[in-house]
Parts: structure tokens; C-alpha cells; sequence
């Protein structure tokens, strides 16, 4: 029998590369830039299964031109705000993603911009590194303390218990707000909120982690971040549909809110230029689980998906 044809549509990494080129037909896009909606819907007439990132979109009105050759969608991320799944779903189309793998370096990002934003690392790192350094005061550059201050997590998922899991590190106290509330074994000591206005009340740091759909888009508006305490400290590794940017630089005006940490943002790739006069703003271009060992991990979990779906099972991670 032949083997089936698989589009990669980024650049994985290579031990993904090398692993799909044993058991499929694959063509992979070197060059490594976004498909484009026509690119979608030709591969769809001339391949079984593709592997895409979030930075390939498929609408319903992709989705509604697809020939009927494609299968499977296995997704190289966990996020599928990118993926129409009812329209897919219509077409016969499996889709997949790769939860877990990328947990730990997502939040291990997480700390960092949580850290960075309260520690004055954007104005700090430019002063030494321009060479502008050239005073020091007790009154310098002080920041907000993470140790022992109050965490709220907006969505206790997997990402979330891995970042509650890093911030016990650091003493926190760990809030969060979630569909459901955990069982006490996965909540290790983290207090639920029923809802998200309380747990805001609480949160001198709020980091979120939860998916971007219609029900959480503009999640974080102006009348959320005034519900935060004065001078909190708000982190973003999910999705950049979650924060309304223009609200944020609004908080960040008047003090209310005294540092972000952005990974994650409305415009992508690109960003909001309107954060660059904000040195509490500390940024990064959405690589939370940018690592190695995540990589190979995300190709993996992708492929073993495939793997199953073409062998006749049920893929691990079917959505
Ligand atoms: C990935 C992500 O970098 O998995 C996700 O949902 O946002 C990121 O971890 C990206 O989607 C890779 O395709």
C-alpha cells in the first residue's frame, strides 16, 4: 500500500522531520512561512493528512472549498483557535492537537515575563546594556516581590497546574478560576473561585491560561483590570484574543495595573507597537514553548497521532 501523503506546513524539527519522512510522503515547507488559504485548500486535493501550526487558518470558508482527498488535521499545537472544528468536523475531518508536552515549557515562560515584568528587566537590561548605567540609589529600579504574594490562574488546565506547580516554588498563594473546580490531588492547596471578578480581587499577579473562544475574547477588559488590587502585575502566555490591549495601556496609564508580561498578543506576528513606550511592559514573541525538548515533543505527539488514525485507531488526542 502506499503511503500516505502528509503536508508539513512550517519548519518542525528535524527529528520530527526525519521520523514523518519514514512513514509518509511528506512535503515539507521549507521556506517555512504561513500557509495561505489557497495553499490550504490545493493541499487538501493532493494530501491525506497535513501538520500545521497555529499560524495556519482554517476558516470555515477554507475549510468549505476543501477537496475530499484530506483526512486529518494533526496539529502542532495545542491551541486550535486557529481550526473552524464544527466546519471541519462537517467535512469528515479529524482533527488533533498536542496537549501536555508543552506544559512545563509554556509555563516555564510564564515565570519568566511574571518575573521580568515585576523586576524592571526591559528599563534594567537596556541601561546596562547601552551603557547608561552610571548611578545607583536604594530607590533604583524597585520592583514588586513574587515571593509569598497572591497568584491568580484564570484557567487550571494543564498549563495552569504547571505554572501553580513553578509558583509554589516562589511560596505563592495560588488562586484560580476555572469551569470546575479541581479535584484537591490536581489543586494542591489552590483556592477556587466560582468566578472570575472574585478571583481578580485577589490576584497581585494573574497570569491566564485559558483558550481563546468567543466566550473569552476581550476577557480581560477595562472593568476587569480596574477589579484587580492597585499595582498588580498581569501575564499572558495563552492567546492574544483574551486581552483588550487598548484597556491594558489604559491600566498602565493611571498605575492601576504596574507591569504586564506579554508572550501572546491580538496582532501576530508583529505585536501591539502601542506597548513599546511601556518599559513595565516585558515582551516576547510568542515562545512559550519554544525549547528543544518541547519541539521534538509537540512533533511526536503529532505524528503519533497519525500514526493511529492511519492504523486504524482512535488518535490520542482527537478533538
Ligand atoms: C506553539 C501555541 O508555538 O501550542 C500552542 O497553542 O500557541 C504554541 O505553543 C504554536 O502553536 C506551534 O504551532
Amino acid at each position: 500500500m502506499s503511503r500516505p501523503r502528509l503536508w508539513i506546513t512550517r519548519r518542525l524539527s528535524d527529528a520530527t522531520l526525519e521520523r514523518a519522512a519514514r512513514n509518509y510522503e511528506v512535503v515539507i515547507n521549507h521556506e517555512d512561512e504561513p500557509g495561505t488559504a489557497d495553499q490550504l485548500i490545493a493541499a487538501s486535493a493532493e494530501f491525506d493528512a497535513i501538520i500545521p501550526c497555529h499560524s495556519e487558518h482554517f476558516s470555515a470558508e477554507v475549510v468549505a472549498q476543501f477537496s475530499d482527498r484530506l483526512k486529518i488535521v494533526a496539529n502542532h499545537s495545542v491551541g486550535v483557535d486557529h481550526c473552524d472544528l464544527p466546519a471541519l468536523k462537517a467535512r469528515g475531518i479529524v482533527v488533533t492537537n498536542t496537549p501536555d508536552v508543552l506544559s512545563d515549557a509554556t509555563a516555564e515562560l510564564a515565570m519568566l515575563l511574571m518575573l521580568g515584568a515585576a523586576r524592571n528587566a526591559v528599563a534594567g537590561d537596556r541601561i546596562v546594556r547601552t551603557g547608561a548605567w552610571d548611578s545607583w540609589s536604594p530607590a533604583f529600579m524597585v520592583g514588586k516581590q513574587v515571593t509569598g504574594a497572591r497568584l491568580g490562574i484564570v484557567g487550571m488546565g494543564r498549563v495552569g497546574q504547571a505554572f501553580a506547580a513553578k509558583a509554589r516554588g516562589f511560596d505563592m498563594e495560588i488562586h484560580y478560576y476555572n469551569r470546575s473546580e479541581l479535584p484537591a490531588d490536581r489543586a494542591q492547596g489552590a483556592q477556587y473561585h466560582a468566578n472570575i471578578d472574585s478571583l481578580l480581587g485577589v490576584a497581585d499577579f494573574l497570569s491566564l491560561h485559558c483558550p481563546a473562544t468567543p466566550e473569552t475574547t476581550n476577557l480581560m477588559n477595562a472593568e476587569r483590570f480596574a477589579r484587580l488590587p492597585a499595582g498588580a502585575v498581569v501575564v499572558n502566555t495563552a492567546r492574544g484574543a483574551l486581552v483588550d490591549e487598548a484597556a491594558l495601556c489604559v491600566a498602565l496609564d493611571s498605575g492601576h495595573v504596574a507591569a504586564a508580561g506579554l508572550d501572546c498578543f491580538q496582532v501576530e506576528p508583529g505585536g501591539n507597537p502601542a506597548f513599546a513606550q511601556y518599559d513595565s511592559v516585558f515582551m516576547l514573541p510568542h515562545i512559550g514553548s519554544a525549547t528543544r525538548k518541547t519541539r521534538d515533543a509537540m512533533g511526536f505527539r503529532a505524528l503519533d497521532n497519525l500514526d493511529a488514525f492511519f492504523a486504524g485507531r482512535t488518535p490520542g488526542d482527537l478533538l
